[in-house]
């Protein structure tokens, strides 16, 4: 039987990301990224809006701070964005946005709340964008430029880094499939993309210690436990392939230092590598396993495979929902906390991570204020806590599980998306931009205070 609570010193927080909740797309020297030009092409994204003010918390995050501080939060994981920072892509640095993540990271500090910046949470510059973007090695040169600069600036405060948040993302839903930023559809530029953001990571990585001494440094990897939709041989075949694209492939490179063989050949025979693996130079899978102090863990669903029914050409993952009586979220993802707890021990004996961290766990549902102007999100606050469970069997099983971040704080531009899907525990009212602590919110603040799950939860 799991123990309830949770080791003293493990860490609770939330997550967000720059271009979901920040707004203020023009201010103060912001250069264009790519999603604000994706978010400009009709039809692209469902509800038709765009991030030009989301939760506008360039302006309201003292406001949001405090909301963080009223809950009892421990730790908050944001991102820096990047075209802030360099509005170009690289060169010259704008000092105005830098001075943003500053006050931003004082403000949480004097709130008692441990900064986690993410560098890069996929608002690449438009400009770098033009030259190739991740398909261009120069953009690696210019990663580092970012991590230079914001580094040097906030690491006399800053304790823990995280390079990248979810490569596989970045690469493949950006590069392969098409439905992220910047839309490209080509499977051979996702995987060169893909390199030059792991290379970008593990030279970050040292950029960053010497900024920060002391700070602990990591990357967030998206995680799925991945199972076959039926005993079939091809089933189960499409599985081993699927983990490897989605799981292996990234972390194979940051904790053994190549690219898995099998996954190499499957991308091969599907046409994937015309040139073979020619973009990975001498030295650089050195560099991409720099060691790190842990490993970020972004889990939401588990990915049930099935083989070719789904045809190659429809360039879609190979994934499909339970039928039911699966429960799904509003994203049409299965309600799996087994999967967490699987993938955990799984990660922990596979790469001996030394540290992990969920930095990423949570649900889109819809639920609105009710007349009383409450917010009871009960579904919510049953993934929260059964996802939270999974975390203490993990624990119980030995995993070096220290901490926890849920996304996440405030509803925001979920991408494709737009407004349509809200994970907040916190309600944001966009036209007026009132904020409202949902049940699920108190329900984690509670979780937080005691350090355990309430008793109903106990297993
Ligand atoms: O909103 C995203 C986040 O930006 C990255 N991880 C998954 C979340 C939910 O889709």
């Amino acid at each position: 039987m799991a123990a309830q609570a949770f080791p003293d010193d493990f860490v609770w927080g939330v997550a967000t990301s720059a271009f979901q909740i920040e707004g203020a797309h023009d201010v103060d020297g912001r250069g264009p990224s790519i999603w604000d030009v994706y978010a400009e092409q009709p039809g692209l994204i469902e509800d038709g809006s765009n991030a030009q003010v989301a939760c506008d918390h360039y302006h309201r995050y003292p406001e949001d701070i405090a909301l963080m501080a009223s809950l009892g939060l421990d730790a908050y994981r944001f991102s820096i964005a990047w075209p802030r920072i360099l509005p170009a892509g690289r060169g010259a640095v704008n000092v105005a946005g830098l001075d943003f993540y500053d006050r931003l990271v004082d403000g949480l500090l004097a709130a008692g709340i441990a900064p986690w910046p993410t560098l890069y949470h996929w608002d690449l510059p438009q400009a770098l964008e033009d030259e190739g973007g991740w398909t261009n090695r120069a953009t690696v040169d210019a990663f580092i430029e970012l991590a230079d600069a914001v580094s040097a600036r906030l690491g006399d405060r800053v304790e823990h880094w995280i390079t990248h948040n979810e490569p596989w993302c970045v690469s493949v839903l950006g590069h392969a499939y098409g439905v992220h930023a910047p839309g490209r559809r080509d499977w051979g530029e996702a995987l060169v993309a893909s390199h030059h953001l792991l290379l970008s990571h593990g030279r970050a990585v040292p950029v960053i210690r010497r900024n920060s001494p002391g700070a602990k440094v990591g990357i967030t990897t998206l995680v799925s436990e991945c199972v076959p939709a039926s005993p079939s041989e091809a089933d189960r075949i499409s599985t081993t392939q699927y983990d490897g694209e989605l799981n292996r492939w990234f972390l194979d490179p940051i904790y053994l230092g190549l690219y898995p063989k099998d996954v190499i050949e499957y991308h091969q025979r599907e046409g994937r590598l015309p040139d073979g693996m020619n973009f990975v130079r001498p030295g650089d899978l050195e560099e991409i396993k720099t060691p790190i102090d842990f490993l970020g863990v972004n889990y939401y669903s588990r990915a049930v495979v099935r083989s070719a029914t789904i045809p190659e050409a429809d360039n879609e993952p190979r994934t499909i929902p339970l039928p039911d009586p699966a429960e799904l979220t509003d994203m049409g993802w299965e309600v799996y906390p087994d999967g967490l707890t699987r993938t955990l021990t799984r990660l922990s004996a596979d790469y001996e991570p030394g540290s992990m961290v969920v930095t990423e766990n949570g649900a889109a549902y819809a639920t609105a204020p009710g007349p009383d102007g409450s917010v009871q999100d009960t579904r919510r606050c049953d993934y929260l806590k059964s996802h939270l469970q999974a975390c203490l069997a993990a624990i119980d099983a030995g995993v070096p599980l220290h901490g926890y971040f849920l996304w996440s704080l405030l509803d925001n531009f979920e991408w494709a998306f737009g407004f349509a899907k809200r994970f907040g525990i916190v309600w944001v009212d966009f036209e007026t931009q009132e904020r409202i602590i949902k049940a699920s919110g108190h329900l984690y603040s509670r979780i937080v205070r005691d350090n355990k799950l309430p008793k109903e939860q106990a297993a």
